[in-house]
Formats: C-alpha cells, sequence, structure tokens
C-alpha cells in the first residue's frame, strides 16, 4: 500500500462488530445469503466459524435481559442448534451492519433489511450484531480466540473505495 492511502487509513474509523446468524438463520439455510449481503455490501471478513453456546455464554452476552420474561426463551432458542459467529471489519461498520439487519422485531424491521425481508419473529429474528463500538470489542473476546481472526489486506476494497470517501 502507498504511503499517502496508509496515512488516510489510520485516520479513518475502521471499526470492527460480531454477527451472529442465529440458530433460525442456519435452520432456514439463510447462512449464504446474510455473508453475501455483507460482502456485497464492502465489508471485510475478519472471523467466520460455526459454534455451539451455552449457558455461561448467553448470560454474559443477553446480561442486559437476564431478568426479563423472554430470557429463558431466548436463551432456549439460542442453543437450540449450532450457530455461525463472524467478525467482520469496515468505516464506522456497526452502524452500516445494524442497518443491514434491521430493528429487533423482525416483523416490522424496515424492507430491505436481512430481518425485513426474512424474518417475522422478536426472540427468533435470524441475526445478532454489535451495537456499538464497546460491546463489539467485548463480543469479540467473548466469541472468538485470538489466533481466529485474520490480518490480512483486502487490496480491492482499500484501494477502490478509499479515495472516494
Ligand atoms: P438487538 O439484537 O436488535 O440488538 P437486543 O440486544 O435488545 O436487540 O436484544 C437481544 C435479543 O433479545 C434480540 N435479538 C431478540 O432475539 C431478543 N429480544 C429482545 N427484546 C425482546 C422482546 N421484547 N421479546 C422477545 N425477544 C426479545
Amino acid at each position: 500500500m502507498n504511503q499517502d492511502l496508509e496515512k488516510i487509513r489510520s485516520s479513518l474509523h475502521f471499526e470492527r462488530t460480531v454477527v451472529l446468524v442465529k440458530p433460525d438463520g442456519l435452520q432456514r439455510g439463510l447462512i449464504g445469503e446474510v455473508i453475501s449481503r455483507f460482502e456485497r455490501k464492502g465489508l471485510k471478513l475478519v472471523a467466520l466459524k460455526m459454534m455451539q453456546v451455552d449457558d455461561m455464554l448467553l448470560e454474559a452476552h443477553y446480561s442486559h435481559h437476564i431478568d426479563k420474561p423472554f430470557f429463558k426463551s431466548l436463551s432456549d432458542f439460542m442453543k437450540s442448534s449450532p450457530l455461525i459467529a463472524m467478525v467482520l471489519e469496515g468505516l464506522e461498520a456497526v452502524e452500516a451492519i445494524r442497518l443491514l439487519c434491521g430493528t429487533t422485531k423482525a416483523r416490522s424491521a424496515e424492507a430491505g433489511s436481512i430481518r425485513g425481508d426474512f424474518g417475522m419473529g422478536y426472540t427468533s429474528n435470524i441475526v445478532h450484531s454489535s451495537d456499538s463500538v464497546e460491546s463489539a470489542k467485548e463480543e469479540i473476546v467473548r466469541f472468538f480466540d485470538a489466533d481466529e481472526l485474520f490480518e490480512y489486506d483486502k487490496t480491492e476494497y482499500l484501494n477502490i473505495y478509499l479515495p472516494e470517501l
């Protein structure tokens, strides 16, 4: 990468965020569709795996919901099959991905978003994405070991998109 580009890049808000394709996304065969939307948007995939979550992880991940009446069904749902976990990177990626996912209640989520296009549920709403840069940092450590995150240049993305900022 040339030095000018490197300088521009280091001044920009590249963020990393966690996306989960929840058990309903996996059961309904939507994994490819969901990943494809992020790829087409121009986000960079830096980690990707299938995993089975347990109570300990869910109690940390959904600690803000632990006293809510829906917590047990949310927890049972999240354990009902494996899920897909990924880390995506991009400029202001947290907000960009929240927009692609749509609002929480899928049946009233915006048409064109993942939840708006594919879901009707509230608890089962196909995807999770981190809601802030701070929670993304916590979630990356919660879901991934350091050696599961990959550093690489996505050359096309850097050269094509940066000069157009
Ligand atoms: P989001 O995933 O849109 O950030 P959160 O963090 O408020 O939403 O909620 C985490 C998850 O808990 C949601 N994705 C959804 O599965 C579930 N959830 C949240 N609120 C409700 C609710 N009122 N009833 C049922 N499930 C809910």
